[in-house]
């Protein structure tokens, strides 16, 4: 295909962005399960997170959650890999502080791709602000069994720096790391009330994909999410 069209101009309900692991699974849950309970349950966003997949394996997983995301109408990104974004129509890319870097991905990306980043502390979160990132991941929050930190959590007041730094751009914003149903009140309180620059939302991995209910556990965190929008 020779042109890029402008496809996927709406903007993205960021409030409840599951991102997948594999090796979380309840035994003998399927990731597909897994992601399409979570669509049911009202996740808005689901980032195909794969640490361990070979291409092959990577491009089907990512093929059967572009079909299912396809379905329920919710965006889907990749993490990483440009290629299998690209490979399999994703929505976006969501890269690390190592990975491709912004400006470079955003050439190789059709027009309209959501490219998010990693951010661990404000001088990154700065840096991707000046490369023009969609929106940043926030974290990690608090400790988490999912990822080995290569840093001390950010806490909640770590975040609201961050995201102070982000006032006046258009950069959105999700936190993520240890976000839980039962802290994510806490969370919301915390970290958007001293600052003009609000969370767009929250991303989680083991609170829905170890979950032995993913549809339960993402429609509570969604309750969550909508009583804390109501407060504000
Ligand atoms: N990046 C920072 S923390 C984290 C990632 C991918 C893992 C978060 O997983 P969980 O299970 O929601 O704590
Ligand atoms: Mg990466």
């Amino acid at each position: 295909r020779l042109f890029v069209y402008h496809h996927h101009m709406d903007p993205i309900d960021f409030s409840l962005y599951l991102v997948t692991d594999r090796s979380l699974l309840p035994v003998g849950k399927t990731l597909a399960q897994v992601v399409e309970q979570a669509l049911v349950g009202g996740v808005t966003v689901v980032q195909i997170r794969e640490k361990t997949a070979d291409t092959a394996e990577f491009l089907q997983i990512a093929r059967e959650s572009k079909e299912l995301c396809d379905r329920y109408k919710v965006p889907l990104i990749i993490n990483d890999r440009i290629d299998i974004a690209l490979a399999v129509g994703a929505r976006g890319v969501h890269l690390g502080q190592t990975d491709m870097p912004i400006d470079i991905a955003r050439k190789l990306m059709p027009q309209g791709t959501i490219i998010g980043i990693s951010c661990n502390t404000v001088d990154e979160v700065r840096a991707a602000r000046e490369a023009k990132a969609d929106y940043v991941g926030l974290g990690a929050v608090w400790d988490t069994q999912t990822k080995k930190l290569t840093s001390s959590p950010i806490g909640v007041r770590g975040l609201g720096t961050m995201l102070e730094a982000l006032d006046g751009s258009n950069v959105r914003a999700v936190a993520i790391g240890g976000i839980k149903s039962s802290n994510l009140a806490h969370l919301l309180h915390g970290s958007i009330s001293r600052t003009e620059h609000w969370l767009d939302g929250v991303a989680v991995v083991s609170d829905i994909v170890a979950s032995p209910d993913p549809e339960r556990a993402a429609r509570r965190l969604k309750s969550i999410l909508d009583a804390g929008r109501k407060a504000a």
